[in-house]
């Protein structure tokens, strides 16, 4: 393990202070050291990639200039820190950011130019660190930014996977996978520490001892080796830390006589071992094999985490003092990022327990005093529940842990709550069904977190009313809301410069990117015809880069001064791209029909779909095929193509958002109500002066209610009608609208091509069934789609009273910045104090 034991760097002797360059010339000079003295190609190349990886390596040096700072002020105050786990990130581009936050931009971009670069041409050149999925994993990197930003001690802790999520490309079969080897070269910005290295067991089995101390023994042990990544904040010197584990064996772990008895493979079994638990991000799970990988990653994050927690907590107590256990919850916050890292509570207990030699008394409360649970998800595929069996063998004295938690609190609910009796099945965390025994991972949380909390105000209301309704009733005060927010640093200030810079001078201040509050200041001007024409150019100018991305990835001409209309987000039936796809069709259907002149007077559009469907999920690909079968015909039928088109953008990921998000002006959120938690894409489309369309779903309701209602396309039924209308349907009640009968119509009659659709479309049909019956109530809100996207087109007509919704969607979005919704967690969950680095 890590231990400070032995000497530390000499206070007498002063390290030489690494120059850091401040003008341009300067800094030149720093980016050709770099390129020549820390060379990774061939010597005197200084093509974009070259001109990359050096200017990386020369922000580097500042960042950790001020990272050593943050760690050392942090180790000298010791206040109580968060530390976030979570198992996905979705960091996107680091240099942009880095540049921004250091407010060294200018300097970087003049230096690069003097070297015959621009900037924004080598941030390009940059692979996007993809170790998530989707909105979870980008809220866990948001939320970083935030936290450094608002100088709070945390980390954030996750897996170092080798390939993250998987590129999507696009073929006459739709999508296929193909793996992301980002680290195919080198990440600049990553630091290995040979000193923070822990071993992590997996099987073996538990060992008690005569004075009845138990203690797990056996099995593999790999090693977690940490790569810390820098998280500057904005304008500030604090420096945080994202802190990924990379899975190895160890030293010993590699047996030469079986080598040189050419064994090769048994020689290096744990070498090849270790290597597949951080290989990839979300292994599939349809094999026993799969399901044990992804346990053992999650276990991998939990464990070795929390021994490094542990031993910073050890580390800093004062030299002469005892550790003070009691202390603990008051110098450190844990965060679950949804159920991923559960195995946090149990091996919390057992580190402990069976490593510190705690009572299972002392152990329980230090845990329960110390982790926080935020629940994402009511889809009950999405809640996970591990085989008991796995878990035996995996874990077997986190099992050990976990029965006894459930057996504590099964006692404590007959005594305390005898009424619950008839309610004890579903609460417990061990659901002991002899034909599939599982451990419910939420259940675990719940009764073990002090908090738990959803991520938008209608999520966390569900939550309480339906999901943990129980457990509600038990303990009030355990669940919160902490609507979800986005970085305005990543999300406006450094995506949409143009737009950034109006605000800048409307406001004549640029303190918004800090306080997004103050947007709302915007609103006075929303009907200044100076400001809208200013605001309609940026607009313009950011559809025009869009409009040439598109050509550029998918070889459509889209037409800037068409409507653009934009869905991107993980394809999904409940997010429901396909109720998109079909008022696409039905509009192009109309559009056929029409006369010459009758043409001319609607609002042209470009729809714009993008996301990727996981793997193994045959609906979700169908519909990425469908989108993509309705363009090729749409969008070359000379009749009707520059009145409609229709796009799936490939390879969604952050730069590419980055790239969508300020040339949007309506984007798509519509999702049946009460099944997406939070959304987050919303946020960041109304902050770019998007209008959005959409259901009273996740944090669509608290964004119209922000923006005002006027300047919100709503339509389709409330969360609360949902189970009375699927019922209905159940029981052959539902009577589809004719629009959405000829829409499917039109695409069983060959309209889009010979693939068979059938399945899709009949997803929508009969009477019931997951998956089937129209589940997702696509067939109930078609009508009001349709007639909300009719009132899409009129307002459209009306460009001023577009510009000024627009400017009033920015103006409203002051609450959905990340440092709202940090602040909030800290000062209502983790109860931690900002301790900004001195600046002098
Ligand atoms: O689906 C949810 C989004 O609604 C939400 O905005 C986001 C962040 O809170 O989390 C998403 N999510 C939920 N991703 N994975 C899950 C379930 O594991």
């Amino acid at each position: 393990a890590a231990t400070t034991a032995g000497a530390k760097i000499s206070q007498k002797i002063p390290s030489v202070a690494y120059p850091l360059a401040e003008e341009p010339t300067e800094i030149a000079a720093n980016i050709n050291y770099h390129a020549q003295y820390s060379p990774h190609f061939s010597p005197f190349k200084f093509e974009p990639e070259q001109a990359f990886y050096a200017t990386a390596e020369s922000v580097r040096d500042r960042l950790i200039k001020q990272w050593n700072e943050t760690y050392s002020h942090y180790h000298k105050v010791n206040p109580k820190q968060t530390y976030y786990l979570s198992m996905e990130y979705l960091q996107g581009r680091a240099l942009t950011n880095a540049v921004g936050n250091l407010d060294v931009q200018d300097a970087y971009a003049d230096a690069l130019k003097q070297l015959g670069h621009e900037l924004e041409n080598i941030v390009e050149q940059e692979k996007d660190a993809a170790l998530g999925n989707g909105g979870l994993g980008r809220l866990a990197s948001c939320f970083l930014d935030s936290m450094a930003t608002l100088n709070l001690p945390a980390w954030g802790y996750g897996l170092r996977y080798k390939y993250g999520l998987f590129k999507q490309r696009i073929t006459k079969a739709g999508q296929e996978e193909d793996a992301d080897d980002w680290l195919e070269k080198f990440s600049p910005w990553e630091v290995v520490r040979h000193d923070a290295v822990y071993p992590v067991r997996f099987f073996g089995q538990v060992e008690v001892n005569p004075s009845g101390s138990r203690k797990w023994i056996g099995g593999e042990v790999i090693q977690a080796v940490a790569y810390d990544v820098p998280i500057p904040g904005y304008k500030t010197k604090n420096t945080n830390s994202l802190r990924l584990w990379e899975a190895k064996a160890g030293a010993d772990d590699f047996d030469l006589f079986q080598f040189n008895d050419g064994q090769y493979e048994a020689a290096a079994l744990l070498h090849s071992r270790a290597q597949q638990i951080c290989a990839v991000l979300y292994p599939g799970d349809a094999t026993e094999n799969g399901k044990l990988l992804r346990l053992k990653q999650q276990f991998f994050l939990c464990s070795a985490s929390l021994q490094d927690i542990i031993g910073r907590f050890k580390e800093r107590k004062d030299e002469k003092d005892e550790i003070q256990w009691s202390e603990f919850p008051s110098k450190v916050a844990v965060q679950l990022n949804d159920t991923h890292p559960t195995l946090a509570i149990p091996e919390l207990m057992r580190l402990l327990m069976d490593d510190e030699g705690l009572g299972w008394d002392e152990a329980w409360n230090i845990t329960t005093k110390t982790i926080a649970y935020t629940n994402h998800t009511v889809l009950p595929e999405a809640l996970e529940k591990w085989s008991q069996a796995v878990m035996w063998k995996l874990l077997p004295r986190h099992m050990e842990i976990i029965e006894e938690i459930d057996k504590r609190f099964i006692a404590m609910v007959r005594s305390a709550r005898p009424d619950l009796e008839d309610k004890v099945h579903g609460l417990c965390v061990l659901d002991n069904n002899p034909q599939k025994a599982v451990v419910r991972m939420a259940n675990l949380c719940v009764v073990s977190a002090h908090t738990v909390n959803g991520v938008a105000q209608l999520h966390s209301d569900i939550l309480k009313s339906e999901l943990f309704a129980d457990y509600v009733s038990i303990w009030p005060a355990k669940f919160q809301n902490k609507t979800n927010g986005i970085t305005p640093r990543r999300w406006l200030r450094f995506c949409n410069p143009e737009l950034s810079h109006i605000i800048t001078k409307w406001l004549k201040t640029d303190q918004w990117v800090t306080n997004l509050d103050l947007l709302v200041n915007l609103r006075q001007f929303a009907d200044n015809s100076e400001l809208q024409s200013e605001w309609e150019l940026a607009k313009l100018a950011s559809k025009q880069r869009l409009a040439k991305y598109i050509l550029q990835v998918t070889g459509v001409s889209i037409d800037p001064n068409t409507l653009f209309d934009i869905q991107v987000k993980r394809i999904h039936e409940y997010k429901r791209q396909l109720l998109n796809v079909l008022g696409a069709v039905y509009r192009y259907k109309k559009l056929k029909e029409m006369s010459t002149e009758d043409r001319k007077n609607t609002t042209p559009r470009t729809i714009m779909i993008g996301g990727k469907a996981f793997a193994t999920y045959t609906n979700a690909k169908r519909i990425v095929k469908l989108v993509n079968d309705v363009g090729a015909v749409v969008n070359t039928d000379p009749e009707v193509n520059s009145f409609l088109k229709v796009v799936f953008v490939p390879n969604y990921n952050v730069s590419v958002a980055e790239m969508l998000i300020p040339g949007s002006e309506l984007s798509q959120h519509i999702s049946t109500a009460g099944m997406e938690a939070s959304g987050t894409s919303n946020m960041k489309f109304a902050l770019n002066g998007c209008l959005i369309i959409g259901t009273l779903d996740g944090a669509n309701v608290e964004i119209r209610e922000e923006i005002g209602v006027d300047n919100f396309f709503l339509f389709g039924a409330t969360a609360d009608e949902v189970p009375r209308l699927r019922k209905e349907r159940e029981n052959g009640m539902f009577k589809p609208d004719p629009r959405f009968e000829e829409a499917k119509q039109f695409i069983r009659s060959g309209a889009f091509g010979s693939y068979d659709y059938n399945p899709l479309l009949e997803s929508l049909e009969g009477n019931s069934g997951y998956g089937r019956g129209d589940y997702f109530l696509v067939g109930y809100d078609f009508p009001s789609y349709m007639d909300a996207q009719e009132r899409v087109d009129e307002a459209y007509k009306d460009r001023k009273r577009w510009t000024k919704m627009s400017i009033l969607s920015t103006a409203g979005s002051g609450k959905f910045s990340s440092d709202r919704t940090i602040a909030q967690y800290a000062d209502e969950i983790w109860k931690i104090n900002e301790c900004p680095v001195p600046l002098a």
